[in-house]
């Protein structure tokens, strides 16, 4: 894949990580255990029975991350904050020592000349608030909002975009639909009520944020997918239609519309969740921006067993379908649904088998799946889809969640045993891809 697309200046390029997956440090300076400390440490729920205690040690290390960022010349750097870290318990005493760590970090960036780009909350919940029933207990949404006004006041004015959430799809349905993440729990119902919390602490984090006031702008993440069925077949078309208003209506509508979807609600009945007067009002506000993270698309197929996809691209490591088509499908179908706010690729990405040979890393499937994707974003953009920016998922192999470090995901490989980082000839690869579409930039940071 050689064609080279030119972005406009104003593009921002990006790399991606959350705090559980590279920090390490898990109960260091008074950081307070998170549910995923807790299933990490819990035998038998994680694949290859790894554990993020160390991880890639960013706590320790962030400098020398930070200059690998500066080398490769982004603009802007996408991270999350650990709630327990900052406040151990997730509600009452703020933790100093945390909130340090946060302040050297940006200071870092800031020194660097790239850009924060802050989510508040990537699946890490404080394990105090899982022990008073978590995402269930409706008291998470508040206290949520409070950590995130903190978070606002603190930092503000020096981050370019504040996220409330990463993916509650994943946290709803992952969490507590099928057991595969943190706490572990596989209950419709109980799945169910649980993303119609994280909407409403969405929505109260956004009214808690704009009371303080800063610069950031303030917004989503959301991983998405366009939902294709398998054959033409009436209970094919079904389930896709049913997916689609599972996984992108049901955050989207609220959100966009101030309604959850009529055929989600219809499908779910008893199990739809608890919404109190007043809720989708708080859920539906201007959001200033949208981070979409798009992986694969989903094929949906009732046969036993399914249908695949025919994966004329291939697969990725893990085993989904590489679908650049999906992307361009996907961002003209929301802009034709809702009035869009400006819109981040805030992750995308592969896991690759990456092995060291003679010291290199040559994963030149990963730069062709990012070219493809990074096309597909620009034929949406070209068709008018407002699209500011993109994160590449991401800056270092790390903690893959119930994976752990079986699988790759990095632009710089790292060597868990040594903590050496590598930089990956996709690495190289987007500075060099950088330096095209921005050549001055490029050279005054180097
Ligand atoms: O590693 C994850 C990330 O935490 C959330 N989005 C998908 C990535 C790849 O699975």
């Amino acid at each position: 894949m050689t064609d080279f697309t030119q972005f406009p200046a104003s593009f921002t390029w990006g790399v991606a990580t959350s705090a559980f997956q590279i920090e390490g440090a898990w109960n260091v300076d008074g950081k307070g255990p998170s549910i995923w400390d807790t299933f990490t440490h819990t035998p038998g729920k994680i694949i290859d029975g790894t554990t993020g205690d160390v991880a890639c040690d960013h706590y320790h290390r962030y400098p020398e991350d930070v200059a690998i960022m500066a080398g490769l010349g982004v603009d802007a750097y996408r991270f999350s904050m650990a709630w327990s870290r900052v406040q151990p318990q997730g509600k009452g005493a703020w933790n100093e020592a945390g909130w340090d760590f946060y302040d050297r970090l940006l200071k870092e960036l800031e020194s660097r000349h790239i850009d924060a780009h802050v989510t508040l909350f990537h699946w890490d919940l404080p394990q105090g608030l899982q022990d008073e029933g978590g995402w269930l207990n409706r008291d998470t949404a508040y206290h949520f909002a409070t950590y995130a006004a903190e978070v606002a006041r603190r930092f503000g004015n020096r981050v370019k975009t504040i996220a409330t959430h990463n993916e509650p799809w994943c946290t709803a349905n992952l969490g507590y639909g099928n057991a595969q993440f943190a706490p572990g729990v596989a209950n419709l119902k109980q799945s169910v009520q649980v993303s119609h919390h994280l909407l409403l602490s969405h929505g109260l984090a956004m009214s808690a944020m704009r009371e303080v006031g800063s610069t950031a702008q303030l917004g989503i993440v959301l991983n998405q997918w366009t939902a294709d069925p398998a054959t033409d077949s009436e209970a094919d078309r079904a389930a896709a239609a049913f997916e689609y208003a599972r996984s992108v209506e049901w955050f989207m509508d609220p959100i966009f519309k101030g309604h959850y979807p009529e055929l989600a609600l219809r499908v779910y009945g008893d199990n739809a969740p608890v919404v109190e007067d007043g809720d989708l009002a708080i859920i539906h506000q201007k959001i200033d921006f949208m981070g979409l993270n798009y992986y694969f698309r989903s094929f949906c197929s009732t046969e036993t067993p399914p249908r695949q996809p025919e994966c004329k691209l291939g697969k990725t490591d893990m085993g989904w379908e590489i679908y650049p088509d999906g992307l361009t499908e996907l961002l003209l179908k929301l802009h034709a649904a809702y009035a869009l706010p400006p819109i981040y690729i805030t992750e995308n990405g592969m896991a690759n088998p990456d092995t060291i040979v003679d010291g290199e890393i040559a994963d030149a499937a990963r730069i062709d799946f990012v070219l493809r994707h990074l096309k597909a974003l620009n034929d949406a953009r070209l068709q008018g889809v407002n699209i500011q920016g993109y994160f590449l998922w991401s800056l270092l192999d790390n903690f893959e969640w119930n994976s752990g470090y079986a699988k790759r995901f990095g632009i710089v490989h790292v060597d868990y045993a040594t903590q050496k980082r590598t930089l990956k000839h996709s690495a190289h690869w987007y500075r060099d891809y950088l330096i095209q579409q921005r050549p001055q930039k490029t050279a005054n940071a180097a």
